[in-house]
């Protein structure tokens, strides 16, 4: 009898979840546990750390997981690895739900890093008005060129001040659509834009807006992820868990 773990907390992994009870599989979405509110899911769900790849490995042990589908954001680095652990050891099948990086299209300015630090060395030294939307878990090192206005995007109110004096949090959570994009990068007159290649259309509008109003984009590539069996489609993910069987057919 299949039983998967969903680890979740992305837009795919919302759609997945929706298709994977349609299928009448049984599953369970696993959150991190780093937002208030998340969105709500049509399976059981947990929330949390696992406690390391040995941690999951217990869980998958403890809770008769048959299948893991890894379908967190491509910057869920950790995650990633110990779920590729965690699988070798226990010998569980594993497939990640991961969608391609955005690439540039004629008429994007993009400014192309490895990471981070990188990012933050591609900005000018002249004041500037940047709008960092890469969330709020590493935008410590924006605190080496204090001298920018940043516009900053959160999921939920921040619960300390930014590490620099000027910046003006945005409280919202995706997916955003492009006249909110053009409207916010106008209206807050933002001349550079600093994002991570998510891909998936969640967070592309912000990538459109800047190609339509010409703005700069630094864009920090994806972390190294550990090889394991990849798809981009949901379909190919219920084939793959055998959703005949899920129905006890
Ligand atoms: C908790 C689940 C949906 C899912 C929405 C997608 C789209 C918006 C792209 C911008 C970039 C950012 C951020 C982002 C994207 C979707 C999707 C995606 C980027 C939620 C969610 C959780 C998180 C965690 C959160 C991080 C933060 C990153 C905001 C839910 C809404 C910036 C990544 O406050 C915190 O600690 C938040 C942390 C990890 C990155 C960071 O370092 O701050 N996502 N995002 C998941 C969990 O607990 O397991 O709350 O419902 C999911 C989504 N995030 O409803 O359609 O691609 O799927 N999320 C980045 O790309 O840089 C937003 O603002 O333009
Ligand atoms: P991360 O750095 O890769 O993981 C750090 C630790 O958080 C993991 O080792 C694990 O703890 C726990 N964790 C992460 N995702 C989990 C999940 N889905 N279920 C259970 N535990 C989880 O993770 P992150 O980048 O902070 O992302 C956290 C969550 O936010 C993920 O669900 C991810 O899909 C979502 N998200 C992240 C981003 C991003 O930019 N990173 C963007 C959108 C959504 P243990 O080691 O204790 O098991």
């Amino acid at each position: 009898m299949t039983r998967a773990l969903i680890l979740g907390g992305t837009n795919d992994a919302n759609l997945l979840a929706e298709a994977i009870a349609r299928a009448g599989c049984e599953a369970i979405y696993s959150y991190g546990g780093r937002t208030r509110a998340p969105a709500r899911q049509p399976l059981p769900v947990r929330s949390g750390g696992f406690g390391g790849a040995s941690g999951l490995a217990t869980y998958i042990h403890q809770e008769n997981i048959t299948h893991v589908i890894d379908a967190t954001h491509p910057f869920a680095a950790g995650m990633s690895r110990n779920a590729a652990a965690a699988c070798a050891t226990t010998g569980t099948p594993l497939l990640a739900l991961e969608r391609a990086p955005w690439t540039k299209q004629s008429g994007d300015n993009w400014i192309e890093v490895p990471d981070l630090n990188a990012a933050v060395a591609a900005l000018p030294d002249e004041p500037a008005r940047v709008f960092l939307a890469i969330g709020r878990q590493h935008i410590a090192a924006f605190g080496a060129k204090p001298q920018h206005a940043y516009v900053l995007r959160f999921v939920d109110p921040p619960d300390s001040a930014p590490p620099f004096p000027q910046a003006d949090i945005i409280v919202s959570r995706g997916p955003f659509m492009l006249a909110d994009e053009l409207e916010t990068m106008r209206s807050r007159h933002i001349e550079w834009i600093v994002a991570r290649n998510a891909g998936g259309a969640g967070a592309r509008a912000k990538i459109d807006a800047a190609r339509e109003l010409g703005l700069p984009v630094i864009m920090i590539a994806r972390p190294q992820l550990p090889d394991r069996p990849r798809t981009e489609s949901i379909t190919e993910v219920l084939r793959w868990l055998g959703h005949r069987t899920c129905l006890g057919a």
